[in-house]
């Protein structure tokens, strides 16, 4: 049918009107006619305002007479439940461009998501390029289902009325449609989960830089998007960042901040907290030999000299009866921060003399040494001589706990059994990886000398009670058995 132009020069309203009784009619045209919903935003969050500009487009072929497009009619259906039409004026005159509504024409249902509205060039010159012929005020409603961002406005034949153009030869034509692309309307951030959030762990063994730290498990779920992206920053201790997992973490404390982010731009943060101690640790064998038919399991303070520091731990020692000795684990003992370890040096606080370990290694992320600790030294004096036999006699022939001091073997007495370890292993001297030696033993002390030394009670052991302190004690020890019994003591550790 085509398109009365007499009566396009009546008022806008009849105009519109009757424009829109003629758009009935098919025409072939050379030029693409395309009507397209346009979104003011591709981000439309529950609540938020969206525009759709209808849009008109033509493309006429270099050399083809263009289509001219005088007026067009248009319905539309939205989804009612996720999007609603902003009243009273939610259909309106695009900002720019020759089309003007006819306002008594344009019908908004939002119960049933219909929009038709009718627009016509006032100057009748028409358009052959591009035009927006309205924008529709709508508005995501709030509380929607966030993922349904899904073909909210289309085009779709509304009450007998369809979309279509309006043409300068007195026709009509269909126009190509593209509805409104889907919108992100998401707005809900996604799920994130690190683990661990905190870790603290020693500096590697032979690394003065820090530790090695396993990435976390990243968890990252949304409840639109099938894939949701991580980033990460790393903050090092001293103020670095990177986006790069490091290879090692610096002593101290790092942060690495963990985003996930939807499509539509939310966010979940969880920031992981790394120190790095400065300080590695060291895991030693500790073996004391003297383990005989009548030891139990006891506990030994058990002390390491590591550079300037004597850390110091109580270790289980488990008789061996096959090796005649004690068998204990030190674990984690912190030693400082080194590139390596030539010798470290150990003792078991009130019975053995000192002893290193040259052959120190390392296993996973920690020192392993092994001590062979030589009992003996009541004092800590890192020497087993006379003042070790005085101290023993003040023990001699009591039940004793089984760590109990002089108590060698470690069952429950003080007695010539462990003497022995005194006549066996006497003057030795402890080992220190060079950077002390302990005094010389001695084989005999004067009364008055032990007392000037703090060890007074010490006078107990001269049982032939010549001023001396000496061998002829011992041997009257041996030869009689038992000496003083009951005297307190507090021993003056030496070095250690
Ligand atoms: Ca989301
Ligand atoms: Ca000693
Ligand atoms: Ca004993
Ligand atoms: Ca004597």
């Amino acid at each position: 049918m085509s398109l009365p132009f007499q009566n396009l020069t009546s008022t806008s309203a009849g105009l519109a009107l009757a424009v829109a009784a003629c758009l009935c009619g098919a025409a072939d045209a050379a030029s693409k006619v395309t009507v397209s919903l346009i979104p003011s935003a591709a981000i439309t969050p529950p609540g938020t305002e969206v525009d759709v500009t209808v849009r008109l487009g033509i493309e006429t072929p270099a050399g083809e007479t263009p289509t001219v497009a005088l007026g067009a009619q248009v319905a539309l259906r939205f989804d009612a439940a996720l999007l609603e039409a902003i009243l009273p004026n939610a259909v309106q005159n695009a900002p720019k461009g020759s089309f003007a509504l006819n306002p008594s024409s344009t019908t908004v249902d939002s119960a049933a998501g219909t929009i038709t509205f009718f627009v016509l060039d006032p100057t009748f010159a028409g358009v052959s390029t591009t035009a927006d012929l309205a924008v529709l005020r709508m508005r995501v409603k709030d509380g929607v289902d966030s993922c349904g961002g899904d073909g909210l406005v289309w085009f779709d034949a509304v009450g007998g009325i369809s979309t279509e153009i309006a043409v300068n030869n007195g026709t009509t034509v269909v126009p190509n449609l593209a509805d409104l692309p889907d919108l992100n309307i998401d707005d809900e951030a996604p799920s994130l989960s690190v683990v661990p959030t905190t870790v603290t762990v020693p500096t590697d063994a032979g690394s003065t830089v820090g530790a090695v730290v396993a990435e976390p498990t990243v968890v990252a779920t949304d409840n639109c998007d099938a894939t949701v992206s991580v980033v990460r920053v790393v903050t090092l201790a001293g103020g670095a960042t990177s986006s790069a997992w490091p290879a090692e973490f610096p002593i101290g404390a790092s942060t690495v901040e963990w985003t996930a982010s939807d499509e539509a731009g939310n966010t979940a943060v969880e920031t992981q907290t790394i120190t790095v101690e400065n300080h590695q640790l060291m895991d030693a064998v500790i073996l004391i030999p003297g383990a005989t038919r009548d030891s139990n399991i006891v506990d030994r303070s058990i002390r390491f000299k590591v550079r300037s520091t004597f850390p110091t731990q109580t270790v289980t020692m488990y008789p061996d009866l096959a090796s005649n000795r004690f068998e204990g684990l030190a674990m984690s003992v912190p030693v400082p921060v080194a590139a390596s370890y030539a010798c470290l040096c150990a003792k078991d606080l009130g019975f053995s003399v000192s002893a290193i370990d040259s052959t120190i290694g390392v296993v996973g992320t920690r020192y392993r040494a092994e001590f062979t600790l030589v009992q003996g030294d009541l004092n800590n004096d890192d020497l087993v001589d006379i003042v070790d036999f005085g101290a023993f006699l003040l023990r001699e022939g009591q039940a004793a706990a089984t760590d109990g001091q002089a108590n060698f073997n470690a069952d429950g007495w003080v007695n010539s059994a462990d003497f022995s370890f005194i006549a066996i292993n006497y003057f030795q001297t402890g080992l220190s990886c060079g950077d002390f030696t302990a005094g010389a033993p001695r084989s005999r002390m004067s009364i008055k000398e032990l007392r000037r030394m703090g060890l007074g009670e010490l006078a107990s052991g001269d049982l032939n009670r010549d001023g001396w302190l000496d061998q002829q004690d011992v041997q009257q020890y041996l030869g009689h058995g038992g000496a003083s019994a009951g005297a307190s003591e507090r021993m003056t550790p030496a070095r250690w």
